[in-house]
């Protein structure tokens, strides 16, 4: 299995040579990140599996060993909860000590929630739910590659279908009591964007009660702390971590009293694709009509909610704060919602590509490349060397491409693939990029940066879609 993956000489050479010397040295990364049947996001940062890092990770090694990359989501699978809820975070009981906080302990989930599973230590939160669109992606890449992969890979179909069902279904339900289309997050950790300003008004009015003591050990892992969120935004995070333990992860119970409950619309955009993507699972496993009606009915919701979304003055989308009742108005990489939802007319499309080209994102003269950055330069809350609030993230970068791609806008995003990887070229696998210089910032060899290079090089823009 593993003599599948072929990473070429990667220690020895650095990643700015050229383009073609990109697809060994990514593999090279997702090797030397490998632990056998999962891939650590990052060698020190992230010591443990992370949900929507798996997907991506999964969607990567597609193209290298199809069977290692459904192993990497068989071993997330293993985490899922009785609710549906695949956990954010899959604890490594063999992860050096000290070297992540929280740690399983801090989230204490298994001993007070009896929805967590037993044989594996799990956070208590989601992500955003990429993974159908990774299964699918291993199914794609299994086909022509003889007919013992081929059936190997549909087991595996069959076997991820109703763990996806029921992980989409969890979503619709339970994160959308309303029935809005949208999906509830209840933490910022939740929306994989962490402390974009997207979450700094509803953040503003956590008041932190008495936490108890922790030491970060994030900040020895990144060369300066002003990467990574500040203590200030760190407290805020534990602080509502404690609440959720305190309803004991009970969700009806988290919906009446949390003070951070917001329909994140880039987290509800992904479901949307992802349930394309479950359609498709569905058809080629031959389910029960009444399931692809169901899923059908949840990509049509979902369309729908992120219409009632749209801030037609900023020409994006925004997310919406339950607690506070109020839209927050902030210009971040999210705002393009419904490019990833898909079946826009051709007004909207205009608009969210206008957006996209203006000095706003991706046209702003400053930029080293023509990329969006995370959180728009003109945005008080820009940081361009803070995580989520301003650097570019290649990850945000593969969703926008794949998004146009399906939007048949071709020629953009091969535009945007080339650009994608001239930066990559340049800089290496980095977790981010500091948007005016194109500075590598946060971890290097960051696993998720080099599977999606590998998805950029296996695509042909101007075929697919
Ligand atoms: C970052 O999030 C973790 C918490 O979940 C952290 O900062 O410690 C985010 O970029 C998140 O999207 C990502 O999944 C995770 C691992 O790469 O790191």
């Amino acid at each position: 299995m593993r003599e599948e993956l072929d990473p070429g000489d990667t220690e020895s050479r650095s990643a700015s040579e050229k383009p073609a010397d990109v697809n060994p040295l990514a593999a090279g990364v997702l090797r030397r990140n490998d632990l056998r049947t999962w891939t650590k996001p990052a060698p020190n940062l992230y010591p443990h599996q992370w949900s929507w890092d798996s997907a991506f990770i999964a969607l990567g090694l597609a193209h290298l060993n199809n069977r290692r990359a459904a192993q990497e989501l068989e071993t997330l699978f293993a985490g899922q909860w009785a609710t549906g809820k695949l956990p954010h975070i899959i604890f490594n009981p063999e992860a050096p000590p000290k070297s992540y906080f929280p740690d399983a302990e801090r989230w204490n989930s298994s001993a007070l929630s009896s929805d967590a599973p037993s044989e594996v230590r799990t956070s208590g939160l989601c992500q955003p739910p990429i993974h159908a669109i990774a299964v699918l992606r291993i199914w794609e890449t299994a086909q022509g590659k003889g007919k013992r992969r081929v059936d190997i890979t549909r087991a595996f179909l069959r076997d991820s279908y109703p763990r996806l069902l029921a992980w989409h279904l969890y979503l619709a339900t339970t994160r959308d009591p309303e029935g809005s289309g949208l999906a509830t997050i209840y933490h910022p950790w939740e929306s994989g964007t962490d402390n974009s300003p997207r979450w700094d008004a509803a953040l503003e009015k956590v008041e932190v009660g008495d936490l108890p003591p922790y030491t970060r050990h994030d900040l020895q892992h990144v060369a300066d702390p002003s990467h990574r969120p500040t203590d200030e935004e760190y407290q805020r995070y534990l602080w509502l971590l404690e609440l959720l333990k305190s309803k004991r992860y009970e969700e009806a119970a988290i919906y009446e009293s949390h003070p951070f409950l917001i329909k994140d619309v880039l987290f509800s955009a992904i479901l949307v694709a992802a349930n394309e993507a479950l359609f498709k699972i569905a058809e080629a496993v031959g389910t029960p009509n009444e399931e692809r009606k169901l899923i059908e009915g949840w990509i049509e919701r979902g369309r729908r909610g992120l219409d009632e979304r749209w801030d037609p003055d900023l020409k994006l989308c925004v997310d919406y704060d339950l607690r506070a009742k109020e839209s927050a108005r902030v210009r971040t990489v999210a705002g393009f919602a419904p490019l990833i939802a898909g079946g826009l007319n051709p007004e909207r499309l205009k608009d969210l590509l206008e957006t996209l080209d203006s000095p706003t994102f991706a046209g702003n003269p400053r930029l080293r490349w023509p990329l969006p950055p995370s959180t728009s330069p003109k945005e008080p809350g820009f940081h361009p060397r803070s995580y989520w609030r301003g650097p570019t993230w290649p990850v945000a970068n593969w969703l926008l491409w794949w998004s146009l791609l399906r939007a048949g806008e071709h020629d953009r995003a091969e535009k945007m693939r080339q650009t994608a990887l001239d930066q990559l070229a340049d800089g290496g696998f980095a977790e981010y990029f500091e948007p005016f210089t194109g500075e590598p910032l946060g971890s290097s060899d960051q696993s998720w940066t080099a599977a999606v290079a590998l998805d950029f090089l296996s695509t042909n823009s101007a075929e697919s879609g």
